[in-house]
């Protein structure tokens, strides 16, 4: 592994960051492409108030200098904006309540009380989480599980997809699906006849990873297969709950005959004239662009609430509802691209080096060199 990052923040809390470790010296980075991916993370039609107030750019803490990496762990922060409106509950959880008299104690407790929130979303963190940890107040699990930390992630990929480009290496995603819904031109109004029934939407989304070299991961292990790190990378997105690579579960349909893409050679070029594996075999890159599609269920938090109960009383009761997305598709794919980013690095720095840009550089254009004389 060349590549570990961390995230920390909640989604009303002060900031969200991170901390990087493993980018090497030498990488000019471009901040401008960076802001670009956190605003792109912030588009689409179902996004809820808080896309208005936020204004998602990186600040860059250290392993930086001049504008390009020093191989130092990089921690970066994103402002939340909002967070000056959540004040209550938030902030008051960092004062000390020993040193502040009764009669204030009292009112922050009662401040705190009231944003306090008892009834628990289905499909989201809030059953589990609460009876795991032990809570009372569903916004604990609730301010760390939002999708708000998302946003750190795509400022780690984007940092990683900065890097990959200095070898032609590049990301898309795109929507193939809102729900039921698979006309592109119809995704908006689809997604608002959901959005005033106050109900939610999903979707499906392909990634494509264009020109990746032959031979990135490793049939040696399980967890050095490529396949296996990008469907983990995927499904740890929130709301994800399948991850396909190239045909998918549509291969089990096809005979071998049907389906395996056939291996041709041109002028000492190697190339398949189909992509069914999309883009891995063996747990390896295999020199075509790596297809992956991902399907994201629903947001739990809806207007037109579902039953459920409270957490102490058990009481029937309809979920929480507090402002937010109605479908998050089109952020979903952002997130998805630079989550892909950060696999294809750490295995292109796994196969490449790990120290700095020259050497990389050097061992990328002698293996390409080996490659076409065989
Ligand atoms: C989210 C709820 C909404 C979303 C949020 C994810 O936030 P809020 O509760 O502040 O209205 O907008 O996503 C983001 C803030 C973001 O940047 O993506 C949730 O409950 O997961």
């Amino acid at each position: 592994m060349a590549i570990r990052f961390l995230t920390s923040g909640e989604s009303h809390g002060e900031k969200l960051n991170a901390i990087i470790e493993g980018i090497p010296y030498g990488y000019e980075l471009d901040f401008d492409f960076i802001n670009s991916e956190l605003a792109s993370r912030q588009q689409g039609c179902g996004r809820g108030g808080r896309m208005k107030i936020e204004k998602d750019t990186i600040k860059i803490l250290s392993g930086v200098r001049f504008s390009t990496t020093t191989a130092s762990p990089i921690a970066l922060e994103i402002e939340n904006k909002d967070w000056q409106n959540w004040i209550y509950p938030m902030s008051v959880e960092k004062i000390n309540f020993n040193k502040v008299n009764a009669k204030l104690k009292k009112e922050i407790e009662e401040k705190i009380n009231d944003k306090k929130i008892t009834k628990l979303r289905p499909a989201h963190a809030d059953l589990a989480g609460t009876i795991k940890y032990g809570f009372d107040d569903i916004r604990y699990v609730l301010e760390r599980s939002s999708a708000r930390e998302t946003a750190t992630r795509v400022a780690v990929g984007a940092i990683c997809q900065n890097i990959l480009k200095y070898y032609d290496i590049s990301f898309i995603s795109e929507i193939i699906s809102i729900g039921l819904c698979k006309d592109k031109n119809n995704f908006e109004n689809y997604i608002k006849d959901f959005q005033k029934e106050g109900d939610s939407l999903g979707g499906v989304i392909k990634i494509t990873i264009k020109n990746p070299p032959v031979g990135l991961g490793s049939f040696n292990h399980w967890d050095n297969r490529l396949d296996g790190k990008l469907a983990q990378a995927m499904m740890s997105i929130p709301a994800v709950k399948c991850v396909e690579i190239g045909l998918g579960k549509e291969y089990a349909k096809y005979s071998g005959h049907q389906s395996h893409d056939e291996i041709f050679e041109e002028n000492g070029k190697i190339y398949h004239k189909t992509n069914n594996s999309g883009g891995i075999e063996g747990g390896m890159s295999n020199g075509e662009d790596i297809i992956l599609k991902i399907a994201m269920k629903p947001i739990p938090t809806m207007k037109k609430a579902l039953n459920s109960i409270e957490i102490k009383t058990h009481k029937k009761t309809k979920a929480h509802f507090e402002r937010a997305d109605n479908c998050a598709v089109e952020a979903c794919g952002t997130v998805a691209r630079n989550m892909a980013a950060i696999i294809i690095l750490d295995a292109f720095l796994d196969k490449f080096g790990k120290d700095c840009k020259r050497d990389i550089d050097l061992a990328f254009q002698n293996y390409q060199k080996r490659i076409n004389e065989t």
